[in-house]
């Protein structure tokens, strides 16, 4: 019996990468889980939650930078221009770049979540009738495959929400490069970066007084239950928030309330009481860090708008066009 279940769970982590990906995470010293399994149809309706918390202000100052840099970002954006968006969700901050962007031949979003995506295109075809929606059910690192008639279009590249911070620095770079390449010499990006700041600001927006922020967090329980045959009691686990400092970053842990046994795939994993799943990194900016590991991945800030408070940071960056002076193999 055990032999069944366990030759089930290695072809299920041969063939499904996030089933290989959830039994590594488990498997290591500091287990963990990665966080795009958050965005389930109920993590995606609690994460939308979570942007009209008070305590949550990076989706509100966000939104407000956006108000004010939008015309300036459509002044620059050609003609018959796709807007790409990468982890678009709900889609609502771009219909603030949209209402600019007269001139777009499409609006590709990508998103892991399809009841998302759906609903999204579903609002914009009332609220844009004649903008044509091309959307992508999937993961924004894998690499960027439009409809052919799209393909020799200028792309302006949209990452808002700080996105990013999910990601170690290598990853970041990682995936920002791949943007570039996927994007073009010449494209533009335009993402969010939320800034280093007071702990007394950050854990809050991510332990939130109502506990919405929790049950998004323990709603991966239930997720890697029904998907990968486990069997977690979210009762027995509590949500955590941490600013770990030397990392600049914040965290989201499962706190393990007791010793306790637990099945994913057939395999048996231990918790002492205690014991912590990292479920998230949230890295924050400093403007001059974010400016450096954009220029490590290829893009050139050409812009940075920052509210009042400095609270939150969007950018404006640049594709480098490579130029054949620059690595010395032609004379000036
Ligand atoms: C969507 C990844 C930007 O890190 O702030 C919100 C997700 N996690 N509250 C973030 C999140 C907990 C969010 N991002």
């Amino acid at each position: 019996m055990l032999d069944l279940v366990e030759a089930v769970a290695a072809r299920r982590e041969a063939s499904d990468p996030d089933a290989a990906t959830v039994l590594r995470g488990l498997s290591a010293p500091q287990k963990s889980l990665p966080s795009h399994l958050f965005y389930d149809a109920r993590g995606s309706a609690l994460f939308e939650e979570i942007t009209r918390l008070e305590e949550y202000y990076p989706t509100r100052v966000e939104t407000a930078i956006l108000d004010e840099a939008a015309p300036q970002i459509a002044s620059r954006t050609p003609q018959g221009a796709v807007l790409v968006e990468y982890g678009s969700g709900s889609s609502r901050k771009t219909e603030i770049l949209l209402e600019r962007l007269p001139q777009l031949a499409a609006y590709a979003p990508i998103d892991v979540s399809r009841s998302a995506l759906e609903e999204a295109k579903a609002r914009l075809a009332r609220r844009f009738p004649s903008l044509r929606v091309e959307p992508t059910l999937g993961d924004f690192a894998a690499p960027l495959r439009l409809p052919a008639d799209l393909a020799m279009r200028p792309r302006l590249g949209f990452f808002p929400g700080s996105t990013i911070g999910n990601f170690t620095t290598p990853e970041a770079r990682d995936l920002l490069g791949r943007m570039a390449a996927g994007l073009g010499a010449g494209a533009r990006l335009v993402i969010g970066a939320d800034l280093l700041k007071d702990p007394s600001i950050l854990i809050p927006a991510y332990d939130d007084a109502q506990g919405v922020t929790a049950a998004f967090n323990l709603n991966m329980l239930e997720r890697i239950n029904r998907e990968f045959g486990a069997d977690f009691d979210r009762s027995r686990f509590r949500h955590e928030a941490r600013f770990n400092e030397a990392e600049g970053r914040v965290e989201m842990h499962l706190v393990s309330l007791r010793a306790q046994r637990v099945v994913v795939l057939g395999r048996m994993f231990s918790f002492t009481a205690g014991e912590t799943i990292h479920t998230e990194n949230s890295a924050k900016y400093s403007m001059r860090g974010f400016h450096r590991l954009a220029a490590s991945a290829g893009w050139t800030p050409k812009r940075t708008w920052i509210d009042r408070a400095g609270l939150f940071s969007v950018h404006e960056l640049a594709a480098e066009v490579q130029d054949f002076a620059a690595d010395g193999r032609v004379e000036r």
